[in-house]
């Protein structure tokens, strides 16, 4: 398979109004990274993904859109930009920039000429239709509202949208919006930006005269629809084709096989994808399901396209509470997480603060959240007469601001966040968790994850390796193999709180072995040698060369 540099490369995830805040509004900033980007450097990552900046009235954290050619006023400016730009290819690393295309904010002035009349020049840029028996056109729910269509008093017509009322989807089938389109993402990459992380790109299609569906609670209506492989295939042709950069699409509802149509390497379409099966299935891991999920993905797309790895964003609970433990084995868990992201196929993601084993929170009232997803939801189930604080129980876990509080610098006010007023509040224990503490102690999570970076440079079993899981069926073991060329490693992971007893599998029976990684100390016996019975520690993780 070809060798690139971005299949080889770790990305860290920006969410910059949690970064840093350079100037004291209580927002992070574009300036606050680049204040910060010694420390990036330090991880070792390759690139720096940076979640949407561009002009917003923000209702959605930047994902509304009001013009894809400005900067943000809590961001900082285009010049700031263009300085963090260049301070990061200085470094030697690269950024990819969100793209945000499925949808814009209703106050782009797109939409507001769309809404203006039936017969303004973009009316058609956006989804416009007549209501029916005096409700909206079909049945189907938004990410984030009861009904996908909202009526526009102007007109009385409904418009579509995916996700909330303030975020009206883009009409993809006019050529007009997708050349406008096209020739934005030209601005950005002429400006040096290295690729794209493309929003719900699977999303752009919409369903052919929008038929009723049977089951509107799942929402799967709204991705993966006919057409859009033909759209994603004009935009690389057009666009991404005439640059070298790495694009990732968001590609919710897909499984190896309907994902493998966006990344196949034959196809020029993307470069790789984020997947939900495992987000959206298991609110917490369950062990089989996912090694089922690693398998078939690994089957599906090994030397024909691009798989991804991560198990938490800016809109997904920190892993370390969701699939770890953030209690008494919070650093365990951490780190065993990370070896085990970091050694299956597939490219690493790492969202800030993971690599501090920072935690999700547990706010007292629905009025410390931001997030208007979970806001929604709870007006919605408060509305339909529910307890309130049983809906907002029901919320918590899953809550996005659980990813998006501020990183922790330090044990100061804010933890060295800002010297202002954040925009949201800290998780209360940054005075144990913060980079500062991080750095002093070499047994951090942080060393962890700068060691399995450095070792990608030098292992590229760990990036072209072959894949077999020697423990289906098993919990909470979870071993496997990677084999690249003449090197074979051996990864044995515990998922749990309990120490476990693993059999070493007969082929390495009586190996002598190199431990290249784990998590707790290990003896120099069972460094070198594989013991035919692997005692694991709860939370342990280790990473055996085979000599
Ligand atoms: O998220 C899309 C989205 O809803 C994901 O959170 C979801 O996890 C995935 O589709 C699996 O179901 C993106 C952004 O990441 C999010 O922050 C925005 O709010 C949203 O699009 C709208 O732009």
């Amino acid at each position: 398979m070809k060798k690139t540099w971005w299949k080889e490369a770790v990305v860290y995830q920006v969410y910059w109004r949690s970064f840093y805040d350079s100037n004291g509004d209580g927002y992070g900033d574009l300036r606050g990274v680049i204040e910060k980007l010694d420390y990036i450097k330090k991880l070792g990552v390759d690139v720096i993904w940076l979640n949407p900046f561009y002009e917003s009235p923000d209702r959605d954290n930047g994902y509304d859109i009001s013009d894809y050619e400005a900067v943000m006023e809590k961001a900082g400016d285009m010049d700031t930009f263009k300085e963090l730009l260049a301070a990061i290819h200085a470094k030697g690393m690269k950024v990819i920039m969100d793209l945000v295309v499925n949808h814009t904010s209703d106050q782009h002035p797109w939409f507001l000429d769309s809404k203006s009349s039936e017969d303004h020049p973009k009316r058609d840029w956006y989804i416009w239709r007549e209501g029916k028996e005096g409700g909206p056109p079909n049945n189907w729910r938004s990410y984030f509202e009861p009904s996908t269509w909202t009526k526009d008093e102007q007109t009385g017509e409904y418009y579509f949208h995916s996700f909330a009322k303030e975020q009206p989807d883009l009409n993809w089938e006019n050529a007009e919006v997708r050349n406008e389109i096209y020739r934005m993402m030209r601005s950005w990459l002429d400006l040096g930006i290295d690729g794209f992380r493309m929003d719900v790109i699977n999303l752009l299609a919409k369903q052919e005269g929008f038929p009723d569906a049977e089951r509107p609670e799942h929402i799967n209506y709204l991705a993966d629809n006919p057409g859009i492989h033909d759209y994603l295939q004009e935009m690389n042709r057009e666009v991404l084709s005439h640059y070298d950069v790495m694009t990732v699409g968001e590609i919710p509802f897909v499984n190896p096989e309907t994902g493998l149509l966006y990344v196949h390497e034959d196809r020029h379409e993307l470069n790789t994808l984020f997947h939900f099966q495992v987000a959206d299935e298991m609110p917490v891991m369950d062990l089989m399901r996912y090694k089922e999920i690693q398998e078939s993905w690994y089957k599906g797309v090994f030397e024909k396209g691009w798989n991804s790895q991560f198990l938490n964003n800016h809109d997904h609970t920190r892993q370390v509470t969701r699939y770890g433990n953030d209690g008494q084995y919070r650093v365990e868990s951490a780190k065993m997480l990370a070896i085990m992201l970091h050694t299956l196929p597939g490219m690493p993601y790492i969202y800030q603060g993971e690599e501090l084993g920072m935690t999700g929170v547990r706010f007292d009232s629905i009025d410390d959240y931001n997030d208007i997803a979970m806001k929604n939801k709870y007006k919605e189930e408060v509305e339909k007469g529910r307890d309130p604080q049983e809906v907002f129980e029901d919320l918590l876990l899953l809550s996005r601001d659980n990813s998006r509080t501020p990183m922790h610098w330090n044990s100061e006010e804010h933890a060295g966040f800002t010297s202002g007023t954040p925009w949201i509040k800290l998780n209360p224990n940054y005075p144990d968790i913060n980079v500062e503490q991080a750095l002093e102690d070499q047994s951090s999570v942080f060393y962890t994850y700068q060691n399995l970076i450095e070792l990608r440079k030098e292992h590229p079993v760990m990036v072209y390796g072959d894949y077999e899981d020697l423990s289906k069926g098993q919990e909470p073991l979870y071993m496997y193999r990677r084999s690249y060329q003449n090197v074979t490693w051996l990864v044995a992971l515990n998922h749990s709180d309990a120490s476990i007893t693993a059999d070493c599998p007969r082929e390495f029976s009586g190996a002598k072995t190199r431990l290249v990684i784990g998590n707790v100390q290990v003896g120099a016996e069972a460094r070198n040698n594989l013991p035919e019975k692997i005692d694991l520690k709860p939370y342990e993780a280790r990473v055996y060369e085979i000599k």
